[in-house]
């Protein structure tokens, strides 16, 4: 991966049309995280200067216990320019599992990015082992604890993406035996507060979309579990377009059955929908599809501690 501090580099939109991105392209693209946004399209323009202001501070992104399928939903998607956007244009200085350097270089990266003049925002991905002073998962020789402690103070934002770094998630499940945390759990006492951007994956938009505002000097209303409002401010049920066969008394009977297909809620086979916030229905994924559209119950991915408090996921 190109490592790039902040000032001095040629310009981000030089580097997006040396990898055949348009601005034009790019200012669809900022037009759908703007609408993702709530904001319209006229948003547009001010998030394309925050995410390509020269003045921008260094990314860092530190990977903890999960299944990296956060990182995967944000390389993997469907946007051609995602990943272009985010090793370009947002300057990810350090992510461990797609940057070229290893070893000692990483760890230089790490710590030359955490000296960027613009200051550095974190996003952390995966959910912290404690148990053990934190022998679960070591990274370097480094509990993943240690990093995390030693980096996330002096960050400008902290954003948690992903359940697991959000509220623990499937690491943390019970019985929990390598005693897994969210950040927020684990670090509140040095000052982190986190914004946290949740989901077992989470939608790649709402990530951006969070950084975006950031990086623009938004002040981001936060929900009680300190999600951003503009992202989790519904619930799945409220804007599902299975909602009206809900309210008229309509639920499919078996996931094979006609009345599934004809679009008939899901509650009856499992749904969590009605106590689930996040924003699927609208952001969908990769602009295709959501769980529900395509005939799965919503499992509650966004809330905390959903593999406990959720299950059993489906009933028939
Ligand atoms: Fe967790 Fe991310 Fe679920 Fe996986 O790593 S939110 S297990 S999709 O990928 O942290
Ligand atoms: Fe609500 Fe789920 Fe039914 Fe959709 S399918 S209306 S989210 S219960
Ligand atoms: Fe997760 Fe439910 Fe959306 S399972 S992906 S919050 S539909």
């Amino acid at each position: 991966m190109q490592i790039s501090i902040g000032l001095g580099k040629e310009g981000a939109e030089e580097r997006l049309e040396k990898r055949g991105v348009s601005r034009r392209d790019f200012l669809k693209f900022c037009s759908t995280v703007a609408v993702a946004m709530g904001m319209g399209p006229a948003f547009a323009p001010r998030l394309a200067k925050a995410l390509t202001s020269p003045a921008r501070p260094a990314a860092i992104y530190l990977h903890n216990a999960e299944c990296t399928g956060c990182t995967e939903a944000l390389l993997r998607s469907s946007k051609p320019y995602l990943d272009e956007l985010i090793l370009d244009t947002i300057s990810l200085d350090y992510q461990e599992t797609i940057m070229a350097a290893a070893g000692e270089a990483a760890e230089d990266a790490l710590h030359q990015a955490m000296k960027n003049p613009n200051g550095y925002v974190c996003i952390v991905e995966g959910s912290i082992p404690t148990a053990m002073d934190g022998l679960y998962g070591t990274i370097g020789g480094r509990t993943m604890y240690a990093i995390n402690k030693e980096v996330l103070p002096g960050a400008k934002a902290v954003i948690s993406y992903g359940t697991c770094a959000c509220f623990g998630g499937i690491p943390s499940a019970a019985p929990n035996p390598s005693g897994c945390k969210g950040v927020n759990d684990c670090f509140a006492d040095l000052g982190v507060k986190a914004v946290n951007v949740p989901g077992c994956p989470p939608n790649p938009l709402n990530l951006i979309g969070t950084i975006a505002a950031v990086l623009a000097g938004m002040k981001l209303e936060l929900d009680s579990l300190n999600r951003p409002k503009l992202f989790f401010g519904h619930t799945v049920h409220e804007l599902c377009e299975r909602l009206p066969h809900f309210e008229a008394g309509e639920f499919a009977p078996s996931f094979d059955s006609e009345e599934a297909r004809k679009g008939w809620c899901l509650y009856k086979l499992g749904c969590k929908g009605p106590m689930t916030y996040n924003n699927c229905p609208k952001a969908l994924f990769n602009d295709v599809n959501w769980p529900v559209a395509a005939g799965h119950p919503c499992i509650g991915c966004s809330e905390p501690n959903f593999w406990d408090k959720m299950t059993p996921f489906f009933e028939n």
